[in-house]
């Protein structure tokens, strides 16, 4: 008997994946987890029926997330990651020399514990000393820090159950009181093929924020649309301003993330620029 997962993205499209083993299943106190096996992408972290991270590609995910903000600021020494509980964001930010002190902030305890258990090739940094991991709701305690943090990363799940505040922008107001009078936040914005509804009036919000704003495109294949976006809200430093020789220090280190895609992620199609 085969067993499949299948991803709905809406009453008309769906995304199946033949799993080889149903590792783990529960109902946490926000949402319902799921650890399978996948035949195609390897192991994958499901929450409330969404492909959170999958083994053979997070890679492109949690590099774009991190390392474009982490090179655009020129000297990150303090950073946050708000949701991001699988700790890959966590795994690429240490592996900048200047970071001093990673903050990750997770409402669902239960999520770093499984990432630990079941993805450790993800979660492998979490135990870092350099990084505080606070279980907590990000929108609250981004609210209690001001001037605190170099660069902010949003790892949040779609707009949907607790993520839902994390697209608004009353929290964007918060995330630019938490950083210093130069620092920049990104977000995970979804995807222009699918969530055109989600992309235009999140964007809109940063940019009534924040000075300077950005959107990049990276290719994930268990992302519905395959195409996914990232937005970037800075208060001083334009990542088309970066030094990309430290890019290319740190591409010694990465199998996405290069000076190269550095530039040519922030070039938009034609119909990706008409949306922001
Ligand atoms: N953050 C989730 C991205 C959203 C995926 N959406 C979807 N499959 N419909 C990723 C968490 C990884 N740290």
């Amino acid at each position: 008997m085969e067993l499949w997962f299948t991803e709905y993205q809406n009453n008309k499209l769906a995304y199946g994946y033949k799993i080889s083993k149903h590792l783990h299943s529960e109902q946490t106190k926000f949402q319902r987890l799921d650890v399978v096996d996948t035949e195609q992408f390897g192991r994958m972290l499901i929450l409330d029926g969404i492909v959170m991270t999958t083994i053979e590609d997070e890679f492109v995910y949690h590099e774009m997330i991190s390392h474009v903000p982490l090179i655009t600021h020129p000297n990150p020494k303090k950073v946050a990651v708000i949701g991001g509980g699988d700790g890959g964001a966590i795994r690429e930010i240490i592996k900048h020399p200047s970071i001093e002190e990673a903050h990750l902030i997770e409402i669902d305890g239960r999520v770093i514990e499984n990432s630990k258990k079941y993805l450790p090739e993800i979660a492998c940094a979490l135990d870092d000393p350099k990084v505080t991991i606070f279980v907590e709701d990000g929108i609250e305690f981004i609210k209690k820090n001001k001037n605190t943090y170099d660069v902010i990363m949003v790892d949040s799940t779609d707009p949907i159950g607790p993520a839902v505040g994390l697209f608004k922008k009353e929290f964007y107001q918060s995330v630019y009181d938490a950083l210093k009078e130069d620092g920049l936040f990104v977000a995970q914005t979804e995807s222009p093929f699918l969530n055109k509804d989600i992309i235009k009036p999140t964007y809109q919000a940063i940019s009534e924020v924040f000075p300077i704003t950005r959107l990049y495109l990276a290719t994930i294949p268990t992302y519905p649309g395959f195409l996914w976006s990232f937005s970037m809200g800075s208060k001083k430093y334009k990542p088309e301003d970066a030094d990309l020789s430290r890019a290319e220090a740190i591409a010694s280190d990465t199998k996405y993330y290069n000076p190269e895609i550095h530039r040519s992620a922030f070039a938009l199609p034609n119909f990706v620029r008409d949306l922001i």
